[in-house]
């Protein structure tokens, strides 16, 4: 009760946005979606602005667009104030930090690592499991021993300020299975490179307070990220749970193929999502894609989605357009 107590008495808005504390937002003016531009780097959340700076910086140092989208995203893993990706993520329930991320390549080959604990990059490790084993996933103690033996340190990801969060949350906690809407920011990032080639990468602590074991969409391919080189790419965030059930990233890509634009995929998408799950005004889901031209798109449940976008002109943080208002 206390906890359904808890929930109800969040504003609508911070449950849409399915954050504790406000989010900033750009105010920049949009940029048109249809601008046809390459390179071009998109990734999700207002972190996404330091993850596009760290993938364009490696495109320049001659780095491939695998490099790109690994390399970015980990500014973000190893950032311990941000408390939605690697180090500093929100634990689940019983205080663990577990990790899950994926990353595919314009070769159609992907990896991804689910119930990752103790190491900073999961998204360096699912790389590793792309390019280094036969496999596409890796979980749990089987995850963590290939990162140890990949050189990888064993840390204490559980900063102060997630343990601080966590003994708070429990305060008002129930154990038991709900939706939670708290805190999901994961960063998933495309990019483009100069070929024209696409990668893709995602990275999250999931949701905070989770089931222990619980594993969302970012590390399910077709899912939280798909790529098709032929085609362009996507990546979702907001509660997985939702994304899984209508295999977000995959649909949008595949709209894409059937001539949709990068914007009009993601809007069908969330349409797609919101017509399966009656209590979609309580969690929010946000897409972006980009596809084999270069167009950039975005749409989400909820307002207060935004994108950052770095094309040759500039790096800026842009708001998703979204179904409700
Ligand atoms: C998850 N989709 O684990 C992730 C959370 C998220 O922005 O995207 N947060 O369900």
């Amino acid at each position: 009760m206390k906890r359904r107590r808890f929930i109800s008495q969040a504003s609508l808005s911070t449950l849409a946005l399915g954050v504790l504390s406000p989010k900033l937002t750009s105010g920049a003016p949009m940029v048109p979606h249809n601008k046809r531009t390459r390179p071009v780097i998109i990734s999700t959340w207002k972190h996404g602005l330091e993850a596009n700076a760290e993938a364009w910086r490696i495109m320049e140092e001659g780095g491939s667009v695998v490099d790109m989208v690994e390399k970015g995203v980990k500014v973000v893993e190893a950032d311990p104030d941000n408390l939605s990706v690697g180090i500093g993520g929100l634990p689940d329930r019983e205080g663990q930090v577990t990790l899950d991320a994926s990353i595919m390549g314009p070769d159609g080959n992907c990896g991804s690592v689910t119930y990752l604990q103790h190491i900073k990059h999961p998204i360096t490790v699912a790389r590793a499991v792309m390019e280094e084993t036969p496999h596409v996933m890796l979980t749990g103690q089987g995850a963590l021993e290939y990162a140890l033996s990949l050189g990888m340190e064993k840390e204490n990801l559980l900063t102060p300020k997630a343990e601080a969060a966590w003994k708070e949350w429990l305060k008002e906690s129930q154990y038991k299975p709900i939706i939670n809407v708290e805190n999901h920011d994961t960063i998933g990032l495309l990019a483009m490179d100069t070929n024209g080639d696409i990668a893709g990468s995602c990275t999250t602590s999931g949701l905070a307070y989770k089931m222990n074991g619980r594993v969302g969409d970012s590390p399910i391919i077709g899912s939280g990220l798909y790529v098709d080189n032929e085609i362009g790419g996507a990546v979702c965030t907001g509660l997985g749970e939702e994304v899984i059930k209508s295999v977000g990233a995959f649909l949008a890509v595949e709209l894409m193929r059937n001539g949709a634009s990068p914007e009009d995929a993601c809007e069908e998408v969330i349409k797609r999502i919101m017509k399966k799950s009656p209590h979609f005004k309580d969690f929010q889901v946000g897409i972006i894609a980009l596809n084999k031209a270069g167009e950039v798109g975005s749409h989400a449940i909820h307002p207060w989605f935004n994108y950052a976008l770095h094309t040759e002109q500039d790096n800026v943080l842009i708001d998703s357009s979204s179904t409700l208002k």
